[in-house]
């Protein structure tokens, strides 16, 4: 049998030793299992972790992403999910004094869920400590395997606290295949049984309480209004989380046409169904200060917000001079801008230079609604680490759906029409109620939607009511 053969090979490199040991916590044992050595034998590593690969698919568990608990399983796992090209998490002891300051290393979203490797067990702390630093990341974990169970109330431990401990080799079975192949003598046998009889390390009358867990999935869904009040939010998401709210809208017009008056014209008839205007300057034939400047006062009497949606996507230093100078000056009147992520984080800190202190805020794109976009899957989850890191500019995204559980974030959606469809350059048309009640996006963003429509104004009230209408069912309260 595999397991029988592995824990010969295992005793033979000296990685099961019998004698008088001491453990972590500072108990004396008769037997000390040290799986540090197994990176000395390949061969021995690699049949281990195909061993715990297959206790993983027979459980058919389900998981985001891996996470070893260092030291010694981080190596099991990166084998492991290099194999099996599975995403791996790696979790550091201490946070590193320089850069990002994070915990946890690897792209994951809020709500993961992440299936914890471990080499031995004896009370369970070490799985516990490392589940806690998942949780404070936002990430769940609810199992977890190990190749060497020491059969002393870890299982229990870790059960009482939500996460099922799967073991691969216990104690016992250890002990029998020994004995068995006469490593140890029966004394032996019997007196190391003895000792994990009576230092089982869990008690349940001790009564722990059970550990801070992130209610991802029982949390309800935050409101408009609350998600404006939370303690982190960027001024400006919280700004636009309350004109949403008070405004009862969540539509953003996406005011493409080419002469400034028209535009003008749009913003103060349509100006009280909206919460957000999104420019696109470099297409107007006549832009003048003037025309900025009358933009920013209808943004005052209607109470909206301006988008311009510059996309940037060049290094720091080149942005920091297309966002403030040049022609149009965007950041004298622009509340919020959007950048690719494509040059890396340059981008935001360039933007954020001249931005942050004027109170400006930026999206990162996170999806496109054209056909055939490259911004996806890894790409997406990149531009959410990196959102996350500049959070002190970076107040959301344009994406398709939802692509965080942090309520900071305000996700918006363009591709947005009454009847879903596209045009002919690749423009991908989705409905209000699939973008605001099933991707769970925030905002919905129209353009000719509403500029193709015989009458605007109606146009602009029946996408409002829409989106609204979507935004109450997604919160439970439909039909009010
Ligand atoms: O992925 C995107 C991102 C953006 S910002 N897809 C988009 O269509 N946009 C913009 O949204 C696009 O530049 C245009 O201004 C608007 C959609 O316009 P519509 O007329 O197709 O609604």
């Amino acid at each position: 049998m595999e397991i029988d053969s592995i824990i010969l090979k295992l005793h033979d490199v000296n990685a099961v030793k019998f004698g008088d040991y001491k453990l972590k916590s500072g108990m004396m044992t008769p037997i000390y299992i040290d799986l540090r050595v197994l990176v000395s034998y390949p061969a021995l590593m690699n049949q281990v972790s195909s061993l715990i690969y297959q206790r993983v698919q027979q459980e058919k568990l389900q998981f985001d992403s891996v996470c070893g608990v260092p030291y010694t399983a981080l190596p099991l796992a990166t084998i492991i999910c290099s194999r099996n090209e599975l995403p791996m998490l790696i979790r550091r002891k201490e946070a590193k004094d320089y850069g990002t300051k994070r915990l946890v290393e690897g792209s994951f979203r809020e709500g993961d869920l992440c299936l914890i490797i471990e080499d031995t067990v004896t009370s369970g702390s070490s799985i516990l400590e490392t589940a806690e630093v998942l949780y404070k990341e936002g990430l769940k974990v609810t199992d977890a395997i190990v190749l060497m169970d020491r059969q002393q109330g870890g299982l229990e431990m870790l059960r009482s606290q939500g996460i099922k401990l799967h073991p691969i080799i216990s104690m016992s079975k250890l002990l029998q295949v020994l004995l068995d192949a006469k490593r140890i003598d029966a004394q032996t046998e019997q007196k190391v049984r003895k000792f994990i009889r009576y230092n089982n390390t869990f008690s349940p009358k001790e009564d722990v309480p059970p550990i801070k867990k992130p209610c991802v999935d029982t949390k309800l869904e935050l409101s408009y209004a609350d998600r404006a009040k939370l303690p982190n939010i960027h001024a400006l998401a919280s700004k636009l989380l309350q004109i949403m709210e008070e405004k009862r809208s969540n539509l953003c017009l996406s005011a493409d046409v080419t002469s400034s008056e028209e535009l003008l014209q749009l913003a103060d008839s349509l100006g009280p169904k909206i919460c957000l205007l999104k420019t696109h300057v470099d297409i107007l034939r006549d832009y003048t200060v003037t025309f900025s400047q009358k933009l920013q006062a209808l943004a005052e009497k209607h109470n909206f917000l301006i988008f311009e949606d510059r996309k940037f996507a060049d290094i720091g230093n080149t942005v920091t001079h297309q966002y403030q100078g040049g022609l149009y000056q965007i950041s004298s009147w622009s509340h919020i801008v959007n950048a690719h992520a494509v040059p890396g984080p340059g981008v935001v800190k360039g933007l954020s230079a001249i931005g942050k202190d004027l109170g400006r805020g930026c999206l990162l794109i996170a999806q496109m609604s054209s056909q055939g976009s490259l911004a996806t899957g890894d790409y997406t989850k990149a531009v959410l680490k990196m959102a996350e890191e500049q959070s002190d500019f970076v107040i959301g995204f344009i994406c398709g759906s939802k692509i965080t559980k942090r309520p900071e974030f305000i996700h918006m959606t363009p591709g947005v029409q009454m009847q879903a469809g596209g045009d002919v350059l690749g423009q991908q048309y989705t409905t209000p109620e699939e973008v605001i009640y099933n991707k769970g996006s925030d905002v919905i963003i129209v353009g000719r939607g509403v500029l193709g429509a015989p009458d605007r104004l109606k146009a602009a009230e029946s996408y409002r009511k829409s989106g609204w209408d979507a935004y109450l069912k997604r919160l439970g309260q439909g039909g009010q």
